[in-house]
């Protein structure tokens, strides 16, 4: 299991922008907390009484609602990891639950994360892509363009693609060679780590299973909300010593009215950033 990276895979992220296979989860394990997620879906997706869809919650901080997501978010082997990047002080900033149902046409077009989020500090915040199922070429996996992220901020234009699941269907302005893109294919219970600055995109599911991926946006309390008004993030190693980001609490139960409130907060506030100077319709939730 992952522990701390070594020098070498850590000079690797340095130098390429991401490193995986990062192994997080032993098989049992993976299945567990697949199973858990699934039994949520199954139990909360029809359910009147949530102010928005399930996957509205599950698509962005799922962490805040859900104890097993929090619970992912709080996991050894994806810190240890984590850690050996952005230091020990870890603030989770966003999960998402992305889904790619089988056969679906869903894609992300090849984008920079950081583009839309205004966070400042590229280098001390990370994304870590936990596969809840295996992740291939066939059913959509990420590719990654190595080295891309030292180009910094590049310039994006907005598509609002109707298959794109990016809330503005948002792609680099600049020609990938697919020859330069690199497959990021996981098995479940594997994850990969990426930079803010990151080239990746992904492809549609042409498989009979779903394609199932937790993500994390781990920071380090250094990093600042340069666009929106105010910030939230969870501690979930060491401490939040951030004078401007507000701390957000564990839930304990799944979809109690107190991580409820707190999701509306934090998502309208990170709504608030990522749409921040378009005048289309920006679907944050797609
Ligand atoms: O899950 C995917 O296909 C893409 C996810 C992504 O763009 C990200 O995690 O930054």
């Amino acid at each position: 299991m992952a522990g701390s990276l070594t020098a070498h895979q850590i000079d690797s992220f340095k130098q390429d922008g991401f490193l995986f296979p990062i192994r997080v989860a032993d098989e049992p394990t993976v299945n567990g907390w697949r199973s858990n997620i699934e039994s949520l879906e199954l139990e909360w997706r029809d359910d009147t009484s949530l102010r928005r869809p399930f996957t509205d919650y599950a698509r962005a901080n799922f962490h805040l609602v859900s104890s097993t997501a929090a619970r992912l978010a709080h996991d050894q082997a994806v810190l240890d990891a984590v850690e050996s990047i952005i230091g020990p002080d870890i603030l989770c900033w966003m999960s998402e639950l992305i889904i790619k149902e089988p056969h679906s046409s869903k894609v992300l077009t090849m984008h920079q994360d950081l583009t839309y989020w205004g966070l400042d500090g590229a280098d001390h915040l990370v994304s870590a892509w936990v596969a809840l199922s295996d992740a291939t070429t066939e059913n959509g996996a990420m590719r990654f363009v190595p080295g891309s992220h030292l180009a910094g901020q590049i310039e994006h234009r907005d598509t609002f693609g109707s298959d794109n699941l990016l809330s503005r269907g948002q792609e680099v302005v600049v020609d990938v060679d697919p020859d330069d893109e690199v497959p990021v294919e996981l098995r479940a219970g594997e994850m990969s780590l990426h930079h803010g600055h990151m080239f990746h995109g992904s492809g549609p599911n042409r498989t009979d299973g779903r394609r199932i991926a937790m993500v994390f946006r781990f920071m380090s309390p250094s990093v600042r909300q340069t666009v929106g008004v105010e910030d939230y993030a969870m501690t979930v190693r060491g401490s939040n010593t951030s004078h401007h980001v507000h701390a957000t609490a564990v839930p304990f139960n799944d979809f109690s009215s107190a991580s409820l409130a707190m999701h509306a907060r934090v998502t309208a506030a990170q709504e608030r950033a990522l749409t921040a100077g378009t005048a289309d319709q920006v679907s944050y939730l797609r």
